[in-house]
């Protein structure tokens, strides 16, 4: 069975830039149905697998796909935060910095690019920094809803969430403003240990 994972901060600690009451909501609530989701998906494939009964096999694979995209998108993105004061937002250090540099031309180019691809999102969805282990490039993507618009063979290491959920009650309709705050407290030491992870695997 998979489970909520327990924030390493208090649902406070983001304040200014995520309110308290959004983050509350988000992980307790919306990340647990992803969960329960994930699981009901789960053991109904089981169950429809130990049955020979495949009737409602397209629906419960999409149930898969979208808790399960849910469920690891929400892991990652709390980690990829840090408390307003830890050391979170500014830039990259280390060999992720040298990549950021040598693939998107500056920080700045990519910050841009990044929030332009974020902002740009049809209706629900994620923006997403992808490593491709493949040629070792880093490549900005998006994803509709959790599970949608990303290949095969990337490895996200860094995602904000741009469904309305994750920023309404403060920003309401300004996803940009948003963007533009979550870039204080995001967790570079995280990020790199996240990329340096997906290269060696
Ligand atoms: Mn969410």
């Amino acid at each position: 069975m998979h489970k909520l994972p327990e924030l390493e901060y208090s649902y406070d600690a983001l304040e200014p830039y995520i309110d308290a009451q959004t983050m509350e909501l988000h992980h307790s609530k919306h990340h647990q149905t992803y969960v329960n989701g994930l699981n009901k998906a789960e053991e109904a494939l089981e169950k429809a697998c130990a049955e020979g009964d495949f009737a409602l096999v397209e629906y419960w694979s999409k149930k898969a796909a979208f808790n399960g995209g849910g469920h690891f998108l929400h892991s990652l993105f709390w980690k990829i935060m840090a408390p307003n004061g830890s050391g979170g937002g500014g830039e990259p250090t280390g060999e992720l910095a040298d990549k950021i540099k040598e693939d998107f031309g500056s920080f700045e180019a990519f910050r841009k690019h990044f929030s332009a691809a974020a902002a740009a999102v049809e209706g629900s969805g994620w923006g997403l920094l992808h490593v491709r282990p493949s040629d070792k490039k880093l490549v900005i993507l998006q994803a509709e809803n959790q599970h949608k618009l990303s290949p095969w063979g990337v490895a996200p290491i860094l995602g904000i969430d741009v469904w309305e959920h994750a920023y309404y009650l403060k920003y309401q309709n300004k996803r940009p403003d948003y963007i533009k705050a979550w870039w204080n407290i995001v967790n570079w030491k995280q990020v790199e240990k996240n990329y340096l992870e997906a290269l060696s695997k």
